[in-house]
Formats: C-alpha cells, structure tokens, sequence
C-alpha cells in the first residue's frame, strides 16, 4: 500500500529517472578489488533513524535529476531546521556550560570533504562544512575559525539555544548527571547517504552530540573516516550513537574497506559494531547503530542494542529499516 503509494506519487514515469535496476558490469575491478557490480539500483537515499522529512527532501532531489551531494546537504539540513529535534542543529541540547556546538561533515564522490567542529551560532553546519570542502585548501575547521568563516560565507549568526533545551538544561544542571540512556538518549544524529542517477555516492552528517557534553568535546559525527566515510568505488557508511566507541575503531571507514572486501553492508556493519563489541566486552550501556550503501544501491544497518532504525527511500518505495542488534536478533530471525 506505501509502496503504490510512493510510486505514485514520485515522478518515476516523466523523469524517466528511476526506471528498473541499471545493469552495470560483472567483473571485480583488477585495481582496486572491489566486489563484482551485477545490477544497480539507483537512485538510492539512506539516513540513521527514521527521518522521514529529510530523506524526503534528499529523495525530492534526486528526483528531479539532482546530484547526491546537493541531495544529501539538503536533506540533513532539514533536520538541522528542526527544533523539535533536540540532537541537530537549532534546538540542539547544549554542553553543560549551556553552550550549544555543532559538528558536520560532508563528503563527494571524488573524495573531497569538509567538516565543522564544535560551531556555535549557525544554524547549517552542513552548509559550512561544504563551504569548507569548497572554498579552503582544508578539510576541517573548529570553533571560532570555523565560525568566523561562515560569517565570511555569508551565514547569519542564530541563537541555537531554544527555550525548550534551556529549560531541560537548567533541569539537568540539578543534579549534572552523565548518563547516556539506550534510543531516547542525548543523540539522534542524522547520517545520510545517497546515490544520485549517475552512480556517484555522497554522503553528510550533522549532529550537536551527546547532550550536556563536556565543553570542547567533539564525537565521531564530524571525523571523516569515523562518522562518514563515501569511496564512489565501493561505497559509503555513517555512524550514530556514542562517538568515542566510533572513533576508536574509525567505523565508516572500516565499513567502506570491508564492503571493497567483498562483504554485503548488512555483513560490513554487523562487523564494524562486532568490532566495537569485542573491545567492550559486557558492556551494555551504549548504542552504536551504523548504515551502509554499496556501489550496487544495496542498503544494510546494524546496531548494538534493538531499537535504531533507519530509513530508506529507493525505486522500491520508501521504508523505515527496523535493524538487527548486537544484543538482540530482529524478531523472526
Ligand atoms: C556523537 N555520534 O557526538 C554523535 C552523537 C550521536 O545520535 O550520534 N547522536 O558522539
């Protein structure tokens, strides 16, 4: 019924765009040994969790003819515009100075990348990381440089802070308690991935981190290699959950080299988190949730505990991906 529905709706027929799975060639590439390329489903968009609104919008893009960069920047900035959404962008919780700072980053198809670390006072740091993948020879810019910046990029200075995270800031300030607490926890980053009808990967994430945060603490979200990572022959993966564990095992990047091993998404993120698993023995009290896309449009997630989703749109409709965990397999499995 979704599924009709979306076909509908999309402009499948007049784009001519997303017609059947393109077939492309069989052999595994002699330089870089990338796994065989039977068929190719695109375009393809995937984002952590179930943002419906963004990946609708990155879906709109790549509609219309698009190219997965623009795609992905103008999907995850809908959540960045969402104050309700209190772990991206405006309406982000705070540190526990009652500052908020936002990491992003974003990367293309030819490898090109850019990120903004712990920025105060802007409301797209997506925007600002592709400006600095754009428009510096560098690749990442913190705090005040990466502020500054954006106010010679021409973005406008935004109070983040909304009166909602404020008032659950001086709550939290009671009693300044620490605890990351599994699925409502102080995180729900948006990671995107797309294929755009040329074939060519983008990828982007955007978050303000764990909530309540030391001040100057930066996660995975913003690190190339750890909380994204796009390899346009292979394939790209982004991160969600406690960024040290992420950061530690350099997760997407991981992801992407074991999908250029031969392994489907669905086997690269059940090893990544296996990975962060095996040097946490026990440990139960963090989520990691990751996704993939391959080079072929096919799609995997993989989390630590039950409960992260994300969500998919495709020329097979679009869905919300229920994942299998660590700790516990999918109903039915
Ligand atoms: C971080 N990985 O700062 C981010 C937080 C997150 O969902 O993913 N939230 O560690």
């Amino acid at each position: 019924m979704q599924r009709r529905k979306f076909l509908k709706k999309s402009s499948l027929t007049t784009a001519g765009l997303l017609s059947a799975p393109i077939l492309a060639s069989c052999k595994t590439d002699p330089e870089t040994g990338a796994a065989p390329v039977t068929e190719t489903i695109k375009p393809v968009v995937i984002c952590t969790w179930n943002f419906s609104n963004a990946s609708a919008k990155a879906w709109e893009v790549l509609d219309q003819g698009g190219n997965a960069l623009d795609a992905v920047e103008e999907g995850v900035k809908v959540e960045e515009a969402d104050v309700n959404n209190r772990t991206v962008g405006v309406g982000g919780r705070p540190d526990r100075e009652g500052r908020v700072t936002l990491d992003a980053c974003i990367m293309d198809k030819d490898s090109n990348c850019g990120a903004v670390l712990c920025m105060e006072n802007i409301a797209h740091p997506v925007s600002v990381a592709r400006k600095v993948m754009e428009e510096t020879p560098h690749v990442m810019l913190a705090g005040l440089g990466a502020e500054l910046f954006a106010y010679q990029q021409g973005f406008e200075k935004t109070n983040l802070l909304t009166e909602q995270s404020l008032k659950k800031w001086e709550e939290w300030k009671k009693t300044s308690k620490y605890e990351t607490i599994i699925n409502i926890e102080n995180h729900d980053t948006i990671g995107m991935l797309a294929i755009d009808k040329n074939g060519d990967i983008a990828g982007a994430c955007t978050t303000s981190g764990m909530g309540y945060k030391m001040a100057g603490r930066v996660g995975d979200s913003p690190i190339i290699g750890a909380g994204l990572f796009v390899d346009n022959e292979v394939g790209g993966a982004t991160a969600t959950g406690v960024g040290e564990e992420v950061v530690r095992t350099v997760g997407s990047f991981l992801i992407v080299e074991l999908m250029r091993q031969g392994k489907s998404p669905q086997e690269a993120c059940e090893e990544g988190v296996k990975r962060i698993m095996k040097k946490n023995e026990g440990r139960k009290d963090f989520q990691i949730g990751f996704i993939a896309v391959n080079k072929q449009g096919e799609t995997g997630g993989y989390c630590v505990h039950p409960g992260f989703t994300y969500r998919e749109y495709s020329p097979n409709g679009h869905e919300n991906k229920v994942v299998n965990s660590f700790y516990e397999k999918k109903q039915g499995d």
